[in-house]
Parts: structure tokens; sequence; C-alpha cells
């Protein structure tokens, strides 16, 4: 399917206008499926970046949105929420058309982004402090206040959806924003700038920066006047992030990345545990922090779940995101092609078996893309490269097992910590197993799930706090103590 894109010049949101970077330069913006340019967003310097702080400080201490009735911030999100859901057809296309991901995919993440609207706009009059019993003529309480400016950078794998999960709580809250998507796929995020606007978020609360991490990023989390980091990326940059962040007390949430592990037992539904399987790797090309990378089956149905999941694997068709047969898209850039055909290599030369894919797909119609066939590898080890790294791409490794203790232990062996499924019809395993796994979020018989209402955060190297819920309120806001003497 061929598409006639027309390229859009874009500017960035700094203090309520569309602004140009100051420096006159442009990143231009590639549609993973054939690298064409599809549109040209601004490189922000540092200059601006340190506008767009300036302008939420501003926004911030204006107390306009602060002190602004909470019922009536809340109806404010309510108004976005709608606007999101009147403008999914194109935000849809936009993320698909930039990510890379299926059509139906980008719904999927642009409801997901309403929903999240939806669910902390309820929340936004909700915020509620104590009262602490304290001895005789005394009156203690807390306040819970907005955390101030914060400074939320989004990264390439699920721009609207990781973008609404923290803009959603920030605003319900009466923070303030700078928001830096990722170089690479700025532009649902320029267009929620543009509806946050419309909805009548006032001017210089939300601002969002075109920049490179390395420069406007690095610049960004030392900056003093950030009171909160809100990141999502690698494990690498969220270290630079975290130590940049401690020379100025800066709070830090944060969610990096995952070597899932996805257990099914002999007495699952296998056909729906196969199907799960596949699409808890293959889905966005395996480019998901929790995505099921490495499943682990029961040797008593290991052969026949191999064989039917490398069968409707091979079969699996790659194309164009917007294309709306396709079931799996590119990776993102080329770069990231280029790194998951890299591990791919590494794992046959280590000694796994690969079991299907491993190649960039032979159809020369795709040849322009980034396009990595979905890939199966068996007899993988925790020691190979494959067996730990993050490959962030549609490379699945499928390992037996016999026993609960045997499987709980490989799953564990991993640094990583943020999210495992477990598919058995046995309650009391599912408990047991959900208990004993060392991960912040499990999904029994079902996989890849999480509402704006539930918690999702990382254990071990997989991240810091959580997002989503009503535990999410806790980092968007302090707590402020207030004891009275009544005597
Ligand atoms: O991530 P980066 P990259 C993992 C995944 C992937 C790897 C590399 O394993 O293969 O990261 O991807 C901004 N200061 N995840 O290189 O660098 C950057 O502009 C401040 C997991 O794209 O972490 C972008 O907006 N910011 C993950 C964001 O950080 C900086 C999602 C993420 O980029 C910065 C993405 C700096 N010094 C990648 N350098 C998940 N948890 O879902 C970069 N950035």
């Amino acid at each position: 399917m061929t598409m006639t894109v027309q390229l859009q010049k874009l500017k960035m949101l700094i203090g309520g206008e569309w602004k140009d970077g100051s420096g006159g330069q442009s990143f231009s913006i590639l549609d993973p499926s054939n690298n064409q340019i599809i549109a040209e967003v601004p490189r922000a310097t540092k200059d601006d970046a340190s506008h767009a702080v300036e302008s939420a400080k501003t926004a911030f201490q204006s107390t306009e949105w602060r002190d602004m009735d909470s019922a009536k911030r809340g109806r404010i999100l309510t108004k976005l929420t709608g606007l999101v859901r009147e403008s999914s057809d194109e935000l849809a296309r936009l993320e698909t058309l930039n990510e890379g991901k299926t059509l139906r995919e980008s719904k999927g993440d642009v409801a997901w982004a309403a929903r999240a609207f939806e669910y902390f706009a309820g929340l936004a009059d909700k915020i509620e402090g104590s009262t602490i019993p304290v001895p005789p003529k005394r009156l203690d309480y807390t306040l819970r206040e907005p955390l101030g400016v914060t400074l939320h950078i989004v990264p390439w794998n699920y721009p609207i959806a990781l973008a609404a999960r923290s803009l959603a709580p920030a605003l319900a809250a009466g923070d303030t924003v700078v928001m830096k998507p990722s170089e690479t796929t700025p532009l649902t995020a320029l267009k929620l700038g543009e509806l946050a606007s419309k909805a009548g978020v006032p001017k210089g609360v939300v601002n969002v920066i075109t920049g490179s991490g390395a420069e406007v990023g690095t610049h960004l989390v030392s900056h003093r006047d950030i009171d909160g980091i809100i990141f999502t990326g690698s494990n690498e940059t969220g270290k630079h992030v975290m130590e940049a962040a401690a020379k100025n007390v800066t709070h830090v949430l944060m969610e990096l990345g995952g070597k899932n592990p996805h257990i099914v037992f002999s007495d699952a539904d296998v056909p729906r545990a196969i199907k799960a399987v596949k699409d808890g790797i293959f889905t966005n090309a395996g480019q998901m922090c929790w995505a099921g990378s490495r499943a682990f089956i029961h040797e008593s149905i290991y052969d026949g779940f191999a064989r039917e999941l490398v069968d409707k694997t091979s079969r699996m068709k790659l194309g164009p995101g917007i294309d709306e047969s396709t079931e799996m898209g590119p990776a993102v850039s080329r770069s990231r092609q280029e790194t998951i055909l890299a591990y791919i290599k590494d794992g046959v030369e280590e000694g796994a078996k690969l079991l299907c894919g491993g190649e960039k797909p032979s159809d020369s119609n795709l040849g322009k893309g980034n396009f990595v066939e979905p890939t199966i590898f068996g007899e993988v080890t925790g020691e190979m490269k494959i067996g730990c790294d993050e490959i962030f791409g549609p490379v699945l490794s499928i390992t037996k097992f016999k026993t609960v203790d045997e499987v709980v232990s490989l799953a564990n062996e991993s640094d990583y910590g943020l999210y495992g499924g477990v598919w058995t019809s046995n309650l009391k395993t599912a408990h047991e197993v959900a208990s004993r796994l060392e991960v912040g979020g499990v999904a029994i018989n079902e996989y890849l799930v999480t509402f704006p209402q539930t918690p999702f955060g990382g254990y071990k190297d997989s991240g810091i706090g959580h997002e989503n819920g009503i535990r999410a309120m806790e980092y968007y806001t302090r707590t402020k103590n207030v004891s009275i003497n009544l005597g």
C-alpha cells in the first residue's frame, strides 16, 4: 500500500506560543517503514530549554493553575479527554507513520491515552491530606501540594501513551510541565500540547520542546528549577539522569528496561497462551519495556507449543503499520534495526538455536524500511547476551522447565524486574508464582495489560516509583505537615 504524506513543518510549544528553535535548526522526522521524511520539527537549543523551564516556573508561581479549584482542573482534563477522542483517527495515523506500529496498536494507544486523562480528571479533586492524632491541645494535618515544575522525558516506543501517562497526573495535581519527547517520535506529543491549550490549560503550564537527549535532555535534567523528573528510557540514560538529579536533589520517577519472563504451565489454556506469548513479544515489533522476551514452557507441552508458536510466527505479515493487513511493523529507526540484527548474530554465534526469523525480510518492497523478521531462539542461557540484555526488538527465547522452583529461579535470574506473565488453571500455582517473581507487575492468564488505574513500576534495575493509579499521585504531589498548638 502506498500513501502520499504531506510534509509537515512543525513548531514547538513554549510559554503558550508556537516557536521555531532559536538556533534555526530542525530535525527530520522519518517514517520507519520507508525512511521517507514526513515532518520537520525544531531542534531546540539549551536556551530554548531554559526558556521552557522559565515559562513553566512562571506558570507555577502565578498560582492560576495550582490554586485553581481542583474540580475545574478536573473539568479541563475531561475536556482534553474528549479532544483526544475526537482526534483519535488523526493521532493514531500520526503515531503509526512516526513510530511504525500497526494502526490497530496506535488506535489502542490513543484510546489508552484518553482513558489516562479521564481517570486523572476524576482524581483531581480527590487528592486528600489527613489529620493525625497527636497529644491534646494540638491539631496536626497534612496538605498535599503540587510538586512544582515537572520534566517529562518520553521515549519513542509509546509516544502518546507514555506522554499521557505522566502528563495526566501532573496536570491533575496542579504541576506545570516541560515535556521532551524523543527526537525520533515527537509528533503526537506536539499534538497533545495543542489539544491541552484548546482544552483550556493556561499558557505556560504545558511546554513541549523537541530537542536531542544529549544536548537538551542533559541540560534539562540538571536544571535547578526542575522539581521532579519523570523518565522512561534505557537504564544507561536513566543512570545519567539520576546522577544529574542528585546534584540538585531533584525527585525522580523512572521506568527503565525489562527482560520479562512469560511462564506457561502444562495446565494452561494452550491456544490462548500461544497467542499471548506471540503477541507479548511481537507487538510493536518487540519494542516494549514489558515485552515477554523470555518464554518458559513446561516440558510436557514444550514440543507442540514450540512447533505451533514457530509456525504462527513464521507466517506473520510484515509491512507498513498504516496498511490494515500488517501484523508487525518495522523497528523505529535504522540504527535500532542494526542493533537488533547484531543481537541475533550474537545469539547464533553464542550457540543458541535459531528456530525462525533472524534476518531482514526478503520482500523487496520492505527493503527501504527498518524491518526485522520475528525471531525465535531455543536453547538460550542466562549467560548469553541475548539471554540477559534487553534487545528491544522482535526476538523471543523459549526454554523448557520442569518445576515451579526451577522456573522461578530462571525467571528471577535477570537484573531487570519489570513485569511477568503466568499461564495456569491452578489458582495455587498462579498465586505462588506471582508472589515469588521479583517483578513489579504480574499478568495471569493474559499478557500485556495495564490500566490507568493500576500501578505500573519496576523492581530491581527496572525503575523507581510507580506510574498510574492513585499511588502515582504520591509522586506528583508533596506532603506538608502542619502542626498547630491550641493550648
Ligand atoms: O533510549 P534513551 P534509546 C531502552 C531499550 C532501547 C534502549 C536505547 O532497551 O534499546 O533503551 O533506546 C532522552 N539526558 N528503552 O537510546 O537514550 C531521549 O531523547 C536526558 C526502554 O532511545 O534512554 C529520549 O527522549 N534525556 C524504554 C529518552 O531519553 C536523555 C523506552 C529515551 O532515550 C539523555 C526506550 C540524556 N543524557 C528505550 N539521553 C522503556 N523503558 O520502555 C537521551 N535522552
